[in-house]
C-alpha cells in the first residue's frame, strides 16, 4: 500500500540535490563543472521522472490488481505544453528542487524555461485533453491517453515583416519525460483486398490480406495526479519500417536510396501534425494517421482486456473509450472488425458491444471543420473497413426506415454515406451511430448540435442519447503553476490549498471583495504580472508598454469565426478617435495595450491576412507621438501553453467575441476569468454559463444572439445591409493606404462591406465599441474593478476540469475512482 511519504518527491533537499548531480555525471556524462542550464533541466527532469515512474508502475499494477474498469480517451491531439513544473508541483516538491538548485547554482525559473513545449495540438481541442488527463489521474481515474507521437508538433510562428513564417517544431531533442516501449509493438496494415472463405463451421469469413504493414511503437508518458500517487499513462504511437521491410537485397545491390525508401514512408505516418483547427482537409495521408494510431490503440486495449479472460459481453464493463471529435472514428469500425473477423462473434453481438463501449464528444458546429472521406479513398486503405461501414449503415437505415416509413427524405439525410460526387463517408454520422452517448462541449453548443446538424438524429435515438458537459480547465496548471502569487493569496484566505481540489470552495473568496486590504494585495499582484509582461514584451519586441495602461488580450487561433478583424477594426477606430482628440481630450483617456496571438493555418490566406493587419496597425500606432502611451498594439510570436501561463496571469480584459453559435465552448475564456481578469464577449459558447455563474455585472457582454444569426444573414445576402459610419472610417483608413499597401488588406474589407458579411462584423462592430467605451469608463474606477475581479474569482467553482471528468465519468463512461 501507498503511504502519503512514498509519494512525496523527496526526503530533503539533500536527496533532490544528490540525484541531480547522479543524472548530471552519469545518465548525461558531464561533471557539475560544466554543467549548463540545459544539463541543469535535463538532470532534473530525469530525478522527478525516476520518482514518478514508481508511482506509475503501482498505478499500473494496482489497476490490474483490482481488474477495474478503465477508461480510454483517444486524442489525435494532446497540447501538453511543458512538463517538468506540472510534475514539481503535482509530487508537492517544487520547493525542495527551488531550494536545491539554488544551491548548485540555478534559478528554478531559468531551468524551467529550458523546456521545449509539447506541442501535440492545435488548440482548444487538444489543451482540453491535456487539462482532462491531469483531472483524470488528480481525481484517481484508472485512465489512459492514446495519442500520436508527432516528430513535429504544430510549428513555430515567426513574424517576419509582420507576415506569418512557419518554421517546424522538432521538439524531440531531448525528451526526459517519455519511456519508448520497444517491445509493444503493433503491426498496421493497410490497402491490399478482402477474400472471402468459409470456416470449419460453414460460416463466410472475410480476410483482409495483401497490401502494406507499418509498425506502431509505443512511447510512454506518466501523468501525475496532483496531491495523489495516482500517476496515469499517456501512450503515443511512433511509426517505423515493419520489421524485415529494410530491403537488405537491395542495400546489397547498392540501391542505398531505394532499400531505405519504405522506411522513411513508414516514418511519414506519425512525423507530422496537421497544423488545422477546426478544419478538415481529406488527405490521405491524415486518414493514414488516423487509422494507425486507433489499429494500434485498440489492439493495446483488446489485448489488455483479454488477459482477464472474461467474456467479450463484459468488455463494455472493463472498456470505455471516448472519441475526442470525429478523428479516432475508425475505431468504431476497427473493433467491430477485430470482433467479426478476429473473435468470430455475430454481428449484432459485436455491435452491441461496440455501441456500449464508444462514447462521442462533438467540439465544432462549423461545416468545413466536419469530417468527411471520399469512399473510394476509404476503400483503397481499408477495404474491409469499408465494408463494415457500408453494413453499419444498412442496418442502421434499415431500422430508421421501420421508425420513419413516411419521411422518404429522412434516410438520404441520416445515411452515413453522403450521396454525393463523389461519395463521402460521414464521420460524425458514424460516430453518432456508433457510441451509446453523444455531447456537446457548452450547454448552447449541445442545444445547438440538437436543433440543427444532428436534429434527424435526436428524433431517431431520443433526446437520452444526447448530452451536455461543459468544459473545464486545470486549476493546477491554470492557476497554481501560471499564477503562483494569486495562488498563494487565495490559499491564505481558504484554508489552504485544498480549492486546487474543490475549485467551488474559491467562494470562501467572496467574504473578501470589500475588504480594502485584499484588495490591495490582489492589485499588486495584478501589476506585478503585468511587470512581468510587459519584460517580456520589451526583451522579444522592443516595445515598451506601461504596466498601468489597460491590458486587452485577444490570443487565441486566428480564424475569422473568431473574429480577431473585429478587434483590430476596434483599434484602429480607437486610434481614429484618438487623432481627432485635442491634447487636453486625450489627456482624460485611459490608455491601452492591445495584445494578440495566436498561429493561422499555413493555407488559410485571410487568417494570414488579419496578421498582417494587426502588425501593420502596430508599426503605425506605436510610433505616432500623438498617441505615445494612450495605445500600444503588439503581437506575440508564436502563442503556445507556456507563453499562456506568462500572457494570461498579466490580462485585464481577454476577447471572446466568435459570432454566436460559431464557438462551441472556449476555454481561455475560463483561464483569464480565473486569473482575475474580466471578459469582453458575445453570448456564445462557455461565454453564456461564465455569465450565469459570475453575474452579468462582471462581464461585458455584447452582439447579436445566436437565434437571429440566420435571419442576419439572409438580409446580408439579400441587399440589406449597410456598414455605419465608424466602421466606414475604419475602412477608409485601411483603404487609403494608412496601414501599409491598401490591395493588401482589400480581402479582409470586402468581405465584411461587399461579401455578405458572413461572420456578421458590421451587425456587431457598434456595440463592440460601445462596450468597449463601457470598458474604459469602468476601469478608471480600479477599486470597483478589482472587486468584480475577485468575485469573477470566487464564482469560477463550476470550470474544474474535475467537475469535467465527474460528469463524463458518470454520465458517459460508468466508472469509478480507484481509491489509493
Ligand atoms: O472543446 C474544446 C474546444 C472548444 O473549446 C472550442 O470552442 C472549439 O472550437 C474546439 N473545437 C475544435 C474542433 N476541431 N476539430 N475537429 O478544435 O474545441
Amino acid at each position: 500500500a501507498w503511504t502519503k511519504n512514498q509519494f512525496e518527491s523527496f526526503k530533503d533537499q539533500g536527496e533532490f540535490e544528490k540525484e541531480v548531480v547522479r543524472h548530471v555525471e552519469t545518465t548525461l556524462a558531464r561533471s557539475m563543472f560544466n554543467c549548463d542550464e540545459t544539463a541543469a533541466y535535463s538532470a532534473t527532469a530525469l530525478a522527478f521522472r525516476d520518482r514518478l515512474i514508481k508511482d506509475w508502475n503501482k498505478t499500473q499494477q494496482r489497476q490490474t490488481f483490482t481488474d477495474s474498469k478503465r477508461i480510454y480517451y483517444l486524442s489525435l491531439e494532446f497540447l501538453m505544453g511543458r512538463a517538468l513544473d506540472n510534475a514539481m508541483l503535482n509530487v508537492k516538491g517544487k520547493d525542495i528542487a527551488k531550494g536545491g538548485l539554488n544551491e548548485l547554482g540555478f534559478r528554478i525559473e531559468d531551468i524551467i524555461s529550458q523546456e521545449n513545449d509539447a506541442a501535440l495540438g492545435n488548440g482548444g481541442l487538444g489543451r482540453l485533453a491535456a487539462c482532462f488527463l491531469d483531472s483524470m489521474a488528480s481525481l484517481n481515474y484508472p485512465a489512459w491517453g492514446y495519442g500520436l507521437r508527432y516528430r513535429y508538433g504544430i510549428f513555430k510562428q515567426e513574424i517576419i515583416d509582420g507576415y506569418q513564417v512557419e518554421v517546424p517544431d522538432y521538439w524531440l531533442d531531448f525528451n526526459p519525460w517519455e519511456f519508448p516501449r520497444h517491445d509493444v509493438t503493433v503491426d498496421i496494415q493497410f490497402y491490399g483486398h478482402v477474400r472471402k472463405s468459409q470456416d470449419e463451421n460453414g460460416k463466410t469469413v472475410a480476410n483482409w490480406e495483401g497490401g502494406e504493414v507499418v509498425t506502431a511503437v509505443a512511447y510512454d508518458m506518466p501523468i501525475p495526479g496532483y496531491d495523489t500517487p495516482s500517476t496515469n499513462n499517456l501512450r503515443l504511437w511512433s511509426s517505423k519500417a515493419a520489421s524485415g521491410e529494410f530491403d537488405f537485397q537491395k542495400f546489397n545491390n547498392g540501391e542505398y536510396e531505394s532499400s531505405v525508401a519504405d522506411q522513411q514512408r513508414a516514418e511519414t505516418i506519425s512525423a507530422v501534425l496537421y497544423p488545422n483547427d477546426n478544419l478538415e482537409r481529406g488527405k490521405e495521408l491524415r486518414l493514414k494517421q488516423q487509422y494507425f494510431w486507433v489499429a494500434a490503440s485498440l489492439y493495446d486495449i483488446v489485448r489488455r482486456f483479454k488477459k482477464s479472460k472474461r467474456p467479450w459481453s463484459e468488455f463494455p464493463d472493463q472498456v470505455a473509450i471516448q472519441l475526442n471529435d470525429t478523428h479516432p472514428t475508425l475505431a468504431v469500425v476497427e473493433l467491430q472488425r477485430i470482433l467479426l473477423d478476429k473473435e468470430g462473434l455475430e454481428w449484432d453481438e459485436a455491435w452491441n458491444i461496440v455501441t456500449a463501449t464508444f462514447g462521442y464528444t462533438n467540439h465544432t458546429v462549423l461545416p468545413e471543420a466536419l469530417e468527411k472521406w471520399p469512399v473510394g479513398l476509404v476503400q483503397h486503405l481499408l477495404p474491409r473497413h469499408l465494408q463494415i461501414i457500408y453494413d453499419i449503415n444498412l442496418f442502421f437505415l434499415q431500422s430508421v426506415e421501420k421508425k420513419f416509413p413516411e419521411d422518404r427524405d429522412m434516410l438520404s439525410r441520416v445515411s452515413i454515406i453522403e450521396e454525393s460526387q463523389p461519395k463521402m463517408v460521414r464521420m460524425a454520422y458514424l460516430a453518432i451511430v456508433g457510441s451509446h452517448k453523444v455531447n456537446g462541449v457548452a450547454e448552447l453548443h449541445s442545444d445547438l448540435i440538437q436543433t440543427t446538424i444532428f436534429k434527424d438524429f435526436v428524433k431517431i435515438y431520443g433526446a437520452d442519447k444526447f448530452t451536455n458537459v461543459t468544459n473545464g480547465i486545470t486549476p493546477r496548471r491554470w492557476l497554481h503553476q501560471a499564477n503562483p502569487r494569486l495562488s498563494e493569496l487565495i490559499a491564505s484566505k481558504t484554508g489552504g490549498y485544498d480549492y486546487l481540489k474543490d475549485l467551488t470552495t474559491l467562494n470562501k473568496l467572496e467574504q473578501y471583495v470589500d475588504d480594502k486590504d485584499f484588495r490591495k494585495e490582489w492589485a499588486e499582484i495584478k501589476y506585478a504580472n503585468k511587470v512581468r509582461l510587459a519584460k517580456y514584451i520589451k526583451s522579444t519586441l522592443d516595445i515598451t508598454v506601461n504596466p498601468a495602461a489597460l491590458f486587452d488580450v485577444q490570443v487565441k487561433r486566428i480564424h475569422e469565426y473568431k473574429r480577431q478583424q473585429l478587434n483590430i477594426f476596434g483599434v484602429i477606430y480607437r486610434y481614429l478617435q484618438l487623432k481627432e482628440m485635442s491634447p487636453e481630450e486625450r489627456k482624460k483617456q485611459a490608455p491601452r495595450v492591445s495584445i494578440f496571438g495566436g498561429k493561422a493555418a499555413p493555407g488559410y490566406w485571410m487568417a494570414k491576412q488579419i496578421i498582417h493587419l494587426i502588425n501593420n496597425v502596430g508599426s503605425v500606432v506605436n510610433k505616432d507621438p500623438d498617441v505615445g502611451d494612450l495605445l500600444k498594439v503588439i503581437y506575440l510570436e508564436d502563442y503556445n501553453v507556456s507563453k499562456a501561463e506568462i500572457i494570461i496571469p498579466a490580462s485585464d480584459l481577454s476577447e471572446h467575441i466568435s459570432t454566436a453559435g460559431t464557438e462551441a465552448s472556449g476555454t481561455s475564456n475560463m483561464k483569464f476569468v480565473l486569473n482575475g481578469g474580466l471578459i469582453i464577449g458575445t453570448c456564445d459558447g462557455a461565454n453564456i454559463e461564465i455569465t450565469r455563474e459570475i453575474g452579468q455585472d462582471n462581464i461585458f457582454l455584447f452582439g447579436t444572439l445566436s437565434e437571429d444569426v440566420e435571419d442576419l444573414r439572409h438580409n446580408h445576402t439579400y441587399g440589406k445591409h449597410s456598414v455605419d459610419s465608424g466602421l466606414q472610417k475604419v475602412f477608409e483608413a485601411i483603404t487609403t493606404g494608412k496601414f501599409g499597401d491598401a490591395n493588401d488588406f482589400g480581402a479582409l474589407v470586402s468581405a465584411v462591406r461587399d461579401h455578405g458579411d458572413y461572420y456578421l462584423v458590421s451587425d456587431d462592430f457598434q456595440s463592440y465599441v460601445d462596450t468597449q467605451k463601457m470598458v474604459d469608463e469602468e476601469y478608471k474606477n480600479q477599486e470597483e474593478w478589482v472587486s468584480k475581479c475577485i468575485r469573477s474569482v470566487a464564482r469560477m467553482g463550476f470550470f474544474s476540469s474535475d467537475r469535467c471528468i465527474n460528469e463524463y465519468a458518470e454520465e458517459i463512461w460508468n466508472i469509478e475512482p480507484l481509491a489509493v
